[in-house]
């Protein structure tokens, strides 16, 4: 089972999720979307009501692209461990999560450098290590706020996704691109929840009207179940432009009307650090979050 009071480690991981598969064979299945250069596989798990044949509306989840943001795989796992408990959430909807996007990254982070943030890739330059994997997606790959150094945390790789892992998620997204309603990634820290553009801050996304609606309905329900303020808006403005990232690609290949990127907790005081005792809090904000959107994906349809 999944624990809250500690990090998990990525085998904890794989061994929960296979340990769902196995025995809710009708509502939780696993695939391997790919394998890292350090051999460990790409997980991707969907929840759903399989008794009922129908094609359901798909809210696609993302989590660990980062190695140091150890709340948003924990995040991610935490959905997963609700799901299996609400029927009323999967019955017409499909989850599609990926937990832990970098796992090379993630167990990096947990046995040798804590703010390690990039996979753990080559470079042209051998002394440094890495690709920022929420700068290697293809739609304005290496613009504004991405960098072609690849000694910088924000580098966006040799070419768009030239990474195993941008690459998992796209095939992924692709799979179920017709039926993506919703996408939510999960990031560490700050406490925003922000939508499309973050390339640029210079249009609009089409949809901002319901994005920032949505968003602030996200953050009023986040505040009045666990206390905790999250600031809603367009990525570009909110935090900073950054090309390459996974939100835009996602936008602009699915046309998707509810597309998010979720800075969980804390507010700085322990930034990307968070204290395990305050885990259980921080996933809480998350499951808050997506149940607002289900809702609303489930009143769309
Ligand atoms: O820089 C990022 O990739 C994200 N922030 S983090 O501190 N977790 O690294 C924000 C990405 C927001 N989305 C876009 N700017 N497209
Ligand atoms: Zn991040």
């Amino acid at each position: 089972s999944s624990t809250y009071d500690r990090y998990m480690t990525f085998k904890e991981m794989e061994n929960h999720i296979d340990a769902l598969s196995t025995h809710l064979p009708n509502k939780v299945k696993h695939k391997v979307k790919g394998k890292t250069l350090e051999g460990h596989d790409i997980h991707l798990v969907t929840v759903s009501d399989y008794t009922i044949d129908e094609d359901k509306s798909v809210i696609f989840v993302e989590g660990g692209i980062h190695a140091r943001e150890w709340i948003s795989p924990a995040a991610a796992m935490n959905l997963i461990d609700h799901l299996v408990e609400s029927p009323a959430l999967t019955k017409h909807i499909e989850w599609h999560i990926m937990p832990v996007v970098n796992p090379d990254g993630y167990v990096y982070s947990k046995s040798w450098d804590r703010l390690w943030r990039k996979n753990r890739s080559g470079t042209w330059f051998f002394f440094c290590t890495g690709v920022d994997l929420n700068r290697n997606f293809g739609f304005h790959w290496a613009g504004d706020g991405a960098s072609t150094n690849p000694c910088k945390q924000n580098y966006a790789g040799e070419s768009q996704f030239s990474e195993k892992e941008s690459k998992a998620v796209r095939d992924a997204v692709l799979e179920v691109k017709d039926r993506i309603e919703a996408y939510v990634t999960f990031h560490s820290y700050g406490q925003y929840i922000m939508y499309p553009w973050g390339h640029t801050v210079k249009t609009q996304h089409e949809n901002h009207e319901s994005l920032d609606k949505v968003g602030q309905a996200m953050a009023k329900a986040i505040l009045t179940a666990e206390g905790k303020r999250y600031k809603v808006g367009p990525a570009g403005k909110v935090l900073y432009v950054a090309s390459g990232a996974s939100d835009d690609w996602v936008a602009n290949v699915t046309g998707a009307p509810y597309i998010y990127t979720i800075e969980l907790r804390d507010d700085g005081s322990y930034g990307f650090i968070l204290p395990e005792t305050k885990i259980q809090a921080g996933v809480n904000d998350a499951w808050v979050a997506m149940q607002v959107i289900a809702k609303e994906v489930m009143d769309q349809s």
